[in-house]
């Protein structure tokens, strides 16, 4: 097992590293800001180090200072997180390189999946559904792109092979805009990303976020853990997910579990990851792969039993799989309802101190969170400040338990979201569940 572990991130999920890393036995070095030095997980860390000033370009993203860090603390593996460098295969090659653990994938895994046309054709070879589309990169002969276009049918979407997340998209309606709106995509996906490769999929009007959590230990073990429903976003930012994803076709949802599992093999996939799909008239269709372990990964643990965080750092150890694919059965429904220290009407952040904090509790009911009464949220990060997570047998109990628990949360000092959170859970539509991507956006009038 890997004796000591830079944790190389900030707020909950820090908090959720250090705690599985305490119950491995691992040793824990906390890196952080200088406005985070009163972060919980900097305080019950065996080390703690500050690797500079506020900004994250000079602290969580600055690698020679992480990986100083590391050095001076005998540190033997870096946990990246989410977010930060989580996915930058430069990251972990250099961790690598420097003689250390990244706990995650290989940097070649990582460069593939990050180039979104190299990750749809290793899926494509896999037997990974995936949206019809040009299947490769978009050239300079119109001709060519128009009947591509054509034979697909429009609506399609332009997307940026470097951008993913909602970065570098752009809806095309007719022909006459095509070339046009190639054109503009490109040249923001050179500025945004320094690399204008673009390329086309049908674009589906009104799908669900459906992702399927894998773990794969590199040495012939990889189990999926069941689908996610994360359709419940707002400008490419979640607000509630659930697992199971709920009204799912059944026949569909086994045949794209196993292809995740194929896919993984195939790729020799090492870590946790996420085959995002959009989920439409009962079809799958995969648009990225996230290489990290993600903000909403609870909801997966509670319904699986299986501790993600646990599993990273085992494979990452070297160890293979704890658990075998036929041992992963659902029990229950989960959900999550992500709290951000923000005006829950505007949605403008709201940094400041919590005067006065009380965690919902009870059976079923996990609350992931950093903050504590007296805690000062910065205003340089990220405004997520807890997830409340609710588990019960059936999708209605475990909503109501979040009902609940979100009438017991408090945060005084601070504005959250809470109140849309509260209005989120008595939503006529989404008790019923199954709504699609725009549905929060339409409910918001947005
Ligand atoms: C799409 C799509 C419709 N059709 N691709 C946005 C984020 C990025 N991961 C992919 N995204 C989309 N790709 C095709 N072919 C609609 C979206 C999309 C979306 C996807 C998931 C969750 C929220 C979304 C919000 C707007 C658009």
């Amino acid at each position: 097992m890997l004796e000591k572990v830079v944790i190389a991130n900030r707020g909950e999920i820090a908090l959720r590293i250090l705690r599985a890393c305490k119950e491995l036995g691992i040793k824990t070095v906390a890196v952080h800001s200088k406005a985070d030095k009163d972060l919980m997980h900097v305080r019950l860390a065996d080390e703690a180090v500050c690797i500079g000033p506020n900004s994250s370009t000079e602290s969580y993203l600055n690698i020679p200072r992480i990986l100083s860090a590391a050095e001076v603390t005998d540190a033997t593996g870096i946990h990246p997180g989410y977010g930060f460098l989580a996915e930058n295969a430069d990251f972990a090659e250099m961790v690598e390189n420097s003689g250390f653990t990244f706990i995650g994938p290989t940097a070649a895994t990582i460069r593939v999946m990050g180039d979104k046309v190299a990750a749809i054709k290793a899926m494509q070879k896999s037997g990974v559904p995936t949206v019809p589309g040009s299947n490769g990169p978009l050239d300079d002969d119109a001709e060519r792109t128009m009947r591509i276009a054509k034979e697909i049918g429009y609506p399609v979407i332009i997307k940026a092979s470097a951008g993913g997340g909602g970065r570098g998209m752009r809806v095309v309606h007719s022909e006459a805009a095509l070339i046009n709106s190639i054109f503009v995509t490109k040249a923001e996906a050179k500025g945004a990303f320094g690399n204008d490769v673009v390329y086309m999929e049908k674009f589906l009007e009104n799908p669900r976020h459906v992702e399927v959590q894998i773990l794969a230990d590199g040495q012939g073990g990889a189990i999926h853990l069941f689908d996610r429903d994360c359709s419940m976003q707002r400008r490419h930012q979640k607000v509630v997910e659930e697992a199971p994803a709920p009204h799912m076709d059944e026949a569909a949802r086994q045949q794209v579990l196993k292809s995740c599992t194929d896919a993984c093999l195939e790729i020799g996939y090492r870590g946790a990851g996420t085959f995002e799909f959009l989920y439409e008239d009962g079809g799958f269709y995969f648009i990225e792969m996230n290489t990290r372990v993600q903000v909403e990964h609870p909801v997966t643990e509670m319904i699986t039993g299986v501790d993600i965080i646990k599993e990273q750092l085992r494979i990452a150890s070297g160890l293979p799989l704890s658990v075998k694919q036929e041992d992963v059965v659902i029990e229950g429904h989960a959900f999550e309802c992500r709290i951000n220290a923000e005006d829950a009407k505007t949605f403008m952040p709201s940094p400041g101190k919590v005067t006065q904090f009380h965690a919902p509790g009870g059976l079923g009911v996990r609350v992931d969170s950093h903050i504590y009464s007296g805690y000062s949220v910065p205003p340089f990060y990220d405004s997520m400040i807890a997830k409340v997570i609710t588990h019960a047998p059936t999708r209605a109990e475990a909503l109501k338990r979040m009902e609940v628990a979100l009438d017991e949360m408090i945060i005084d000092g601070i504005k959250t979201n809470i109140p849309l959170q509260k209005e989120i859970v008595r939503d006529a539509h989404f008790i019923e569940g199954g709504m699609n991507i725009h549905y929060l956006e339409k409910k918001l009038g947005l």
